[in-house]
């Protein structure tokens, strides 16, 4: 059985509703990252940076978590990540996007709150946010999920992502079109199960 390093609503919350879409059993390691258990000796040994999510899986432990979604979804062979093509082609362009350009966007704020950084800067970092925001809802005037008419890996990880958007110090805009995407994507029993194990309230589709 996989094991899954987590903290509650985080990035690893992205792997959780995987391995739920996946029908694939868990054991969950909660780590309490906000009280610096991920800075503990034991887990640094897990994963030097101290982050989640790991995931073991047999002899194999993976770190980061794009590497992790790609691991899970290839061995199922999950429809949210194509095969082959052009489709996986962006499939894989839209999840780095979520994992490589929109989390940095949100950890860059929340570094920012927690390290005291000034006002004038944090307005920056989050009309960052709020540009990519625009981006993601312009892309969806083509199509109902960020990939074209079928749900990837990337509609769940921006999920996810999104609802971190109430511990943002400054209003975090998304759109309407992206909103809908939400509402849709916490609509699926993987996801369900994951916000009800975790005890994740989801704030960002409304
Ligand atoms: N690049 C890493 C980033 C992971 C990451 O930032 N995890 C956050 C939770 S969303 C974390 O563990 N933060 C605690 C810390 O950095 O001390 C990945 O994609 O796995």
């Amino acid at each position: 059985m996989y094991k899954l390093y987590f903290a509650p609503g985080t990035c690893s919350m992205a792997v959780h509703v995987a391995l739920n879409e996946c029908n694939q059993p868990v054991t969950l390691e909660k780590i309490d990252i906000m009280s610096g258990q991920g800075r503990s000796p034991e887990y640094l040994k897990i994963n030097p940076r101290g982050q989640v999510p790991v995931l073991v899986d047999g002899d194999q432990t993976i770190r980061e978590g794009a590497a992790i979604l790609i691991h899970i979804l290839e061995k199922h062979q999950s429809p949210l990540l194509p095969q082959s093509g052009k489709e996986r082609d962006t499939a894989l362009e839209w999840l780095m996007f979520c994992n490589a350009t929109l989390h940095p966007a949100y950890a860059r704020c929340f570094f920012l709150k927690k390290n005291g950084g000034d006002d004038a800067l944090m307005g920056t970092a989050v009309a960052m946010i709020n540009k990519l925001w625009e981006e993601v809802e312009q892309r969806l005037e083509k199509s109902a999920y960020l990939c074209g008419d079928q749900i990837t890996m990337a509609d769940i990880l921006m999920t996810v992502i999104a609802n971190w958007s109430s511990n943002i110090p400054k209003p975090v805009q998304i759109g309407p079109r992206t909103k809908k995407l939400l509402q849709t994507v916490i609509a699926r029993p993987a996801y369900k199960k994951a916000l009800d194990t975790e005890q994740v309230e989801y704030k960002a589709a409304a």
